[in-house]
């Protein structure tokens, strides 16, 4: 361990190690145009004193859905050190800060976070690359958002939506995730009716703009959805 790593630093006392130990990732820094200008270890990046100085970074989130079109969603593990105990689409996280993860062109940064979905289904799910070819990944669309987690946490990310329909096995990673269950859209409204889950604020907002129109079109019609160029400031 070097002397700045995350594992020595007063803002992470008792958290879980595994955890604490992945807050020394390394994360893009974005302008508010996506493009990369720098770097920051995931711990900077999610301190919200730095995101209320405007440091923002980018992040993926993967929708799965099996043959029958249902959609995996999980519940974050009680040790997540950001919105843990939530639940959420399938698997979010973030592309690294690496050549192969990292691009300036929408093109290349997509590539960059289709691998960092596939790295990070296996890590928080045990669902193995041979499961989610990369090329079966489908990019619609980036979202620029922030949300706080509990104050001294949270979130400021340009994020990219990935969706991929694949039957997979799952062997979970409960350092990670405590729950996971495949649910219709018809299903996933009336858990958010019933009013009984919490879920993470990225979820939501996607929910209630975008999501079951793109879950309608997944069989057909979901191009016109695809690759959009332009970020959905929300
Ligand atoms: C970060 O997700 C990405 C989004 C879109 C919120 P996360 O907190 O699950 O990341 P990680 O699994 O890397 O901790
Ligand atoms: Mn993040």
């Amino acid at each position: 361990q070097t002397a700045n790593s995350a594992t020595r630093d007063a803002d992470l006392a008792g958290y879980d190690e595994e955890q604490i130990r992945l807050m020394d990732e390394v994360c893009i820094v974005l302008d508010e145009n996506d493009m990369p200008i720098g770097s920051a270890s995931k711990k900077v990046c999610h301190l919200m004193e730095n995101i209320n100085k405007g440091l923002l970074h980018r992040a993926f989130s993967c929708f799965l859905f099996d043959s029958q079109n249902r959609l995996l969603l999980q519940q974050r593990a009680t040790e997540k050190i950001t919105f843990p105990d939530l639940w959420t689409n399938t698997c979010c996280s973030h592309p690294l800060g690496i050549p192969t993860e990292t691009g300036s062109t929408l093109e290349a940064a997509v590539a960059g976070t289709k691998r960092a979905a596939q790295r990070k289904l296996d890590q928080e799910l045990g669902i193995k690359a041979s499961q989610v070819p990369i090329d079966d990944f489908k990019f619609l669309t980036r979202i620029h958002y922030k949300a706080p987690s509990d104050g001294k946490w949270g979130e400021h990310e340009v994020d990219y939506i990935l969706f991929i329909k694949a039957d997979v096995d799952l062997d979970v990673n409960p350092n990670e995730v405590q729950d996971t269950k495949y649910v219709t859209p018809d299903e996933l409204k009336q858990m958010f009716k019933e009013g009984q889950l919490q879920f993470t604020p990225w979820f939501k907002l996607i929910c209630q703009t975008m999501m079951f129109e793109w879950w309608e079109h997944l069989d057909s019609g979901l191009e016109k959805y695809m690759n959009e160029t332009e970020i959905r400031r929300m």
